[in-house]
C-alpha cells in the first residue's frame, strides 16, 4: 500500500520515516522545496538531536520506500493520504491557511476510494464543516460515496516522538465505520497502543480536551505557586506533600507554557463552542500567559532588595526553547520575557546552546558583570553550570529559578541569593 505524508515537519517526517520501517511506500510531500532537497540528499532540514530521527532517517533512506518531493502529482497513485501540517492559532482562533492550501492542493488530484486522514490538531467539527465540503468543492466528489475521511490526531512530544509514536494509543475518528478496517491496518502497523474508534467530530474534541486538560493543570499550578509566594511556602515541597495522596497529581508551575500544542489547543477547542463559555480554560490561558511578567516581577523585586536601580541592572537569562533540551522555540516563554525587558530598556543576554541564534556565547560570557541569572528553560546541560566561578564574574550574584533547576540550598553556599517561582525566601 502507498501513502502519501503532506506536510513535514515535527510530526509528517517522524510519520513518513516509521510508515516505511513498517512496510508502506511513502510519497513524502512538502510545500518547501528546500525542504524536500534536503531531505531527498539525505539531510535532515530539523531536530537533528531528536533522539533516533538521523539514525530512522538515514536508515529509511537507505531502502529508498520514500519519495520526497514538493509536487501533489503523486497523490492519485497513494491509497491513503495523510495530512500532518501546522495549524496554528492569530489572535485565539485557527488559522487554518496551510491546512486548507494543502487539502486544496490533494483536491486537484484526489481519485475515488481515497482515504484523507488528518492528524494535524483542528477546531472540533473543522472536519465535517470545513474540510469535507472544501473537497467536495474542489474535487467534485462526494464524503462516503468517493472518498472517506479521518481524523486521527497526532500525540507525540519533541525529544520523545519514536517512543511515542510507536507505543501511544490512537483515537481513529471515521467519516464511515467502512473505513474502521483500513485504518486499523494501517495504524496498528504504526502503533502498538490502543486504538479507539470513533465519529469524526469526537477525535477532534478528545485531541484538544487532552491539552486543555493539561494547560489548565498547569495553571492551577502556577496560581497555588503565587499563593505560595505570598505565603512563603515553598510550592515545590507543596507539591511534593500534596502528591502523595495517591489521588492527586498536582502538575509543575514554571516560567510559561509554550510550545506547538498547549497554548494553541485550548483556543482551538473554545473556538468551537459557541453557547457555552469556557471560563475556566480561557483563564488558565491567562494565569499560563502570564508567568513570563511574574518572572519579571520576581526580577524587579530581587533587584530592589539589592538597591539595584532596575533601568541600570544587566540580566543573564538561560534558554530561550519552549522546553528543556529541545530546539524548538515555537512560543518560547523567554521570547515574552525578553519583549517586556526590552519595553522597560533593561539590558539582557540569552543563552541558550540548543537555540541556534543564542547558542554563539556562552553562560560565562553572558553572566559576566551581569547582576542577575534567571534559568527560563530546564536544560540538562545547565546542571554543569560553575557557580563558583560565576560567583566570581558576576557583578551581583542573585539567581532566579523559573523551573526549580537548581539547588537552593547550594546556590546560597556559594553567595548567591537565591529566589524562584513559588518559592521566595524572605530577605
Ligand atoms: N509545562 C509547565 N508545567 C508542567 C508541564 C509543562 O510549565 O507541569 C510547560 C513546559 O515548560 C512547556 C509547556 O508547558 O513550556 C508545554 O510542555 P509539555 O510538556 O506539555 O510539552 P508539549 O507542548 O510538547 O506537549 C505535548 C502534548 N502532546 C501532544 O499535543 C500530542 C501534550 O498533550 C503531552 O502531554 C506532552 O507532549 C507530553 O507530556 O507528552
Amino acid at each position: 500500500m502507498k501513502i502519501a505524508v503532506i506536510g513535514l515537519g515535527y510530526v509528517g517526517l517522524p510519520l513518513a520515516i516509521r510508515l516505511s520501517q513498517v512496510g508502506f511506500l511513502v510519497d513524502a510531500i512538502d510545500i518547501n522545496s528546500k525542504k524536500i532537497k534536503s531531505l531527498s540528499g539525505g539531510v535532515l532540514p530539523f531536530a537533528q538531536d531528536e533522539p533516533n530521527l538521523e539514525k530512522f532517517f538515514k536508515a529509511e533512506s537507505k531502502k529508498r520506500k520514500i519519495v520526497y518531493s514538493d509536487k501533489f502529482d503523486n497523490i492519485k497513485n497513494a491509497e491513503v493520504i495523510i495530512v500532518a501540517v501546522d495549524t496554528p492559532i492569530k489572535y485565539k482562533k485557527p488559522n487554518y491557511s496551510n491546512l486548507l492550501k494543502s487539502i486544496s492542493d490533494i483536491s486537484k488530484h484526489l481519485r475515488k476510494g481515497q482515504i484523507i486522514i488528518i492528524e494535524s490538531t483542528v477546531a472540533p467539527k473543522t472536519c465535517l464543516e470545513i474540510i469535507a465540503p472544501l473537497i467536495k468543492k474542489r474535487s467534485g466528489l462526494e464524503l462516503n460515496k468517493d472518498f472517506f475521511l479521518a481524523m486521527v490526531p497526532e500525540r507525540i512530544r519533541p525529544n520523545h516522538i519514536f517512543e511515542q509514536l510507536i507505543s501511544r494509543p490512537r483515537t481513529v475518528g471515521l467519516s464511515s465505520k467502512k473505513q474502521n478496517k483500513k485504518l486499523g491496518v494501517i495504524y496498528s502497523k504504526i502503533t502498538s497502543g490502543d486504538l479507539d474508534f470513533v465519529d469524526l467530530t469526537t477525535a477532534e474534541t478528545v485531541k484538544t480536551v487532552e491539552n486543555a486538560y493539561r494547560d489548565v493543570n498547569i495553571a492551577f499550578a502556577n496560581e497555588v505557586a503565587l499563593a505560595c509566594e505570598e505565603l512563603e511556602v515553598n510550592v515545590w515541597k507543596l507539591i511534593e506533600l500534596v502528591n502523595k495522596d495517591p489521588f492527586k497529581s498536582m502538575h509543575k508551575p514554571g516560567a510559561g507554557v509554550g510550545g506547538h500544542c498547549i497554548p494553541k489547543d485550548p483556543w482551538l477547542l473554545a473556538s468551537s463552542v459557541k453557547k457555552h463559555r469556557l471560563e475556566l480554560i480561557e483563564t488558565a490561558r491567562k494565569i499560563n500567559d502570564n508567568m513570563p511578567n511574574h518572572i519579571y516581577i520576581l526580577i524587579k523585586k530581587s533587584l530592589e532588595e539589592k538597591n539595584i536601580k532596575v533601568k541600570n541592572a544587566k540580566l543573564a537569562i538561560l534558554g530561550y526553547s519552549y522546553v528543556g533540551n529541545s530546539d524548538d522555540t515555537r512560543n518560547s516563554p523567554t521570547e515574552v520575557l525578553a519583549k517586556i525587558l526590552t519595553r522597560n530598556r533593561i539590558s539582557y543576554k540569552i543563552y541558550d546552546p540548543y537555540v541556534s541564534n543564542y547558542s554563539l556565547s556562552s553562560v560565562d560570557a553572558i553572566a559576566k558583570n551581569a547582576d542577575l541569572l534567571v534559568l527560563m528553560v530546564a536544560h540538562d546541560l545547565f546542571k554543569k553550570i560553575d557557580f563558583w566561578k560565576l560567583s566570581k564574574i558576576m557583578r551581583t550574584k542573585i539567581i532566579i529559578d523559573g523551573r526549580n533547576f537548581f539547588d537552593e540550598q547550594s546556590m546560597k553556599k556559594k553567595g548567591f541569593t537565591y529566589s524562584g517561582i513559588g518559592n521566595i525566601t524572605a530577605g
